[in-house]
């Protein structure tokens, strides 16, 4: 029986590429008395019905190595967040947290500075210099003059990879342009809330050319943390590891302890004090979380 990945569902129909081309399927009853929805992502194993036709019956889903919920995709290798210069403005607190998801799930990131044809005073240099230190990839990008775009192929080639960020910031147009054609909806933000666009909008595995997927997602504001202990938060920030050594104590959080690696750091300017400043805060959510819970 032919394996293969979901590219999409719609409808309780699930669309599976297969080396044989893409076969529209129906989950065998099992899945739904399991109560187990399948995913784009995932790669199941299909049994033909019509093999002209091309539909089939998912049979069984692989185990799953990593699962979204936002968008909700399996499987996935890589998550590419965008920003831009300008309009709208970067939201770094809002990036920080998608950073350190990934990071939790073990997921590799990539960071797109988009639209830098609006940078008037080389902001863009600001952002791509204070995520280096991270050691993640920055990409300068310009989708409306295809500015940038070899490296960033490199990046998605034999991966799957969701891009995700604040809404207008043209995750759709660098799909679009990637693809060469014109696939995801862009546009600006107000038109959208109008068609109430978002509300319909399903995960597609989309793919390369080059090989590999890439998952467009409508932009979001907001975005809390889950499932994250304060203590482990600093374990997400890569560019804290040389200087954690340093530290006085053992289960310093780099906040309140003298003879602190990571301030010393900081103050010898190794480090971007914006993202430490937003690494302290997110840490003081999470701890008045967990003291609402305990108390
Ligand atoms: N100046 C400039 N405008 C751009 C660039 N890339 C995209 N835009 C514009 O920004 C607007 C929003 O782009 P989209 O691609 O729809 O943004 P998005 O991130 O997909 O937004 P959501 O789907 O709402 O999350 C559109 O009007 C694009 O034409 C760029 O490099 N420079
Ligand atoms: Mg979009
Ligand atoms: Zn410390």
């Amino acid at each position: 029986m032919p394996e293969g990945i979901i590219v999409k569902g719609i409808m309780g129909f699930y669309y599976v590429k297969t080396e044989e081309g893409v076969y529209e399927c129906k989950p065998r009853g099992l899945f739904r008395k399991d109560s187990i929805v399948p995913l784009p992502g995932d790669r199941v194993v299909i049994s033909v019905i019509n093999k002209d036709d091309k539909i089939g019956h998912i049979v069984e889903i692989l185990p799953r190595k990593i699962q979204l919920i936002r968008p909700s995709v399996s499987n996935i290798n890589q998550i590419v967040t965008v920003i831009s210069v300008k309009s709208p403005l970067p939201d770094l607190m809002l990036l920080d947290k998608l950073l350190v998801t990934a990071k939790k799930k073990g997921i590799e990131v990539a960071i797109i500075v988009n639209k830098i044809d609006l940078d008037e005073k080389d902001q863009h240099k600001i952002f791509t210099d204070s995520y280096k230190v991270t050691g993640f990839r920055v990409m300068s990008l310009c989708s409306l003059k295809g500015i940038g775009f070899e490296k960033l192929e490199d990046v998605l080639a034999g991966k799957i990879t969701v891009f995700a960020g604040q809404s207008g910031v043209g995750k759709s147009t660098i799909l679009n342009r990637i693809m060469d054609s014109y696939i995801m909806e862009t546009g600006n933000i107000s038109n959208k809330n109008d068609r109430g666009k978002h509300t319909t909008r399903h995960a597609e595995l989309i793919e390369l050319k080059t090989g590999g997927f890439v998952v467009d997602t409508p932009g979001f504001s907001s975005f809390e943390l889950s499932d994250i202990d304060k203590n482990e938060l600093k374990t997400y920030y890569p560019e804290f590891e040389p200087y954690v050594d340093r530290c006085k104590f053992g289960g310093c959080s780099h906040i309140n302890e003298p003879k602190c690696g990571v301030k010393d750091a900081l103050e010898r300017g190794q480090l971007d004090l914006g993202r430490y400043e937003r690494y302290v805060e997110l840490y003081k959510t999470l701890e008045n979380k967990e003291r609402r819970r305990y108390s």
